[in-house]
């Protein structure tokens, strides 16, 4: 029998985002954005007629999601009575006797595994069999499930995990994907990057990047099984996107010249959705006060941070000479002078010392 399934997980609904930019509103955008997504997802599988959406687990941030946020939820999994949803709780959302969505009355088309010991769904009508296991705790050494399950040939079999394929000391549920390559798919959550571990085994990642540490392509995994012929594909979904930029600071540099050079950098023109993070690296002029750049950018930017810890106050060129009276350094600033005044030539005296002074000159 032919069936097609969407495969999300990690949403973290109702996840507290924390930005540099702490008196700003994108907490509230950011969290909001994930519920965008997550009602796209229920249109397209209302539209594709989609017979199982699949949640491998952190659907929510913690068990303790707030009672407007799941009555949302709820709602839009009731737009899609034609769709089988499961739920499998994760780490994140782990199920406790007292977890508020334990006890709300979700739409009959919802199926929440509830106990950490291997447990199935069957579903007659599409010949299919969804195994799945909840966290009910908060750490797993170990996965408490031996890997063997009796198969029928007639069957669609899916199995659903959420926990850590790639480090087997994690306490967070550690499994060897080798025990469950009998499946027809195995649909993982957890890692947020996504990944196929085999063409059958794959985990989705979540729908949206979180932090300037996520970077890549962010979505989910729809499929169709039939006669256990499996075909895949990963769809995006993200709306936002971080950006990463080092920019190398130079003491020639005015604080302008320091903004211009970002916005060069980030070289785009659409800014909305997108966080930047400027690195600034090198030597700045001893008196700039780059405080200032932050909102300099901002006007530029639909979200802007910058890091300037590892920037380098400008030198004492005098001081450097007289330390380096006797060698190649000393040299190269008598040369030049010590505060020469055309510009071409400044750039030389400080491009010059930068590469000098990493071979060891003295300070
Ligand atoms: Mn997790």
């Amino acid at each position: 029998m032919k069936i097609s399934f969407m495969h999300t997980a990690d949403l973290h609904l109702g996840k507290q985002f924390k930005f540099k930019h702490i008196r700003s509103p994108y907490g509230d955008f950011a969290r909001e954005s994930l519920f965008n997504i997550f009602g796209k997802m229920i249109n397209t599988a209302k539209k594709n007629k989609i017979d199982f959406l699949l949640l491998s687990g952190d659907v929510f941030d913690s068990p303790q999601i707030g009672m407007q946020d799941l009555e949302r939820f709820s709602a839009l999994l009731n737009r899609i009575p034609e769709t089988e949803v499961i739920i499998l709780p994760g780490n994140h959302d782990y199920y406790q006797k007292y977890a508020l969505y334990g006890l709300i009355d979700f739409p009959q088309n919802v199926h929440v595994f509830k106990k950490d010991t291997l447990e199935e769904f069957y579903f007659s009508e599409k010949k299919t069999r969804i195994f799945g296991l909840a966290w009910t705790k908060d750490t797993y050494h170990e996965l408490p499930f031996s890997g063997h399950v009796d198969l029928r040939e007639e069957d669609n079999n899916i199995l659903m995990l959420h926990g850590d394929a790639t480090h087997a000391s994690s306490e967070l549920m550690p499994f060897n994907i080798s025990n469950f390559d009998y499946f027809d798919y195995v649909a993982l959550g957890h890692i947020h990057q996504h990944q196929f571990l085999t063409k059958r085994i794959a985990y989705c990642g979540a729908p949206q990047p979180f932090s300037f540490k996520d970077s890549g392509d962010f979505g989910m995994i729809v499929g169709q099984l039939e006669n256990h012929r499996l075909e895949t594909h990963f769809i995006v979904t993200q709306t936002q996107k971080y950006i990463t930029i080092n920019i190398n600071v130079t003491p020639d540099m005015t604080i302008d010249d320091i903004k211009d050079a970002c916005i060069e950098a980030a070289g785009e023109t659409n800014y909305n959705q997108k966080y930047y993070r400027f690195v600034l690296t090198g030597y700045a002029r001893s008196n700039m006060n780059i405080k200032i750049l932050d909102d300099l950018l901002a006007e530029h930017f639909y979200y802007v941070e910058t890091d300037s810890g590892q920037l380098q106050p400008d030198w004492d060129i005098d001081k450097i000479l007289a330390a380096n009276e006797e060698n190649v350094i000393g040299h190269f600033i008598k040369t030049i002078g010590t505060d020469p005044k055309d510009p071409v030539s400044r750039k030389a005296l400080y491009y010059g010392l930068e590469g000098l002074m990493q071979n060891g000159g003295e300070a």
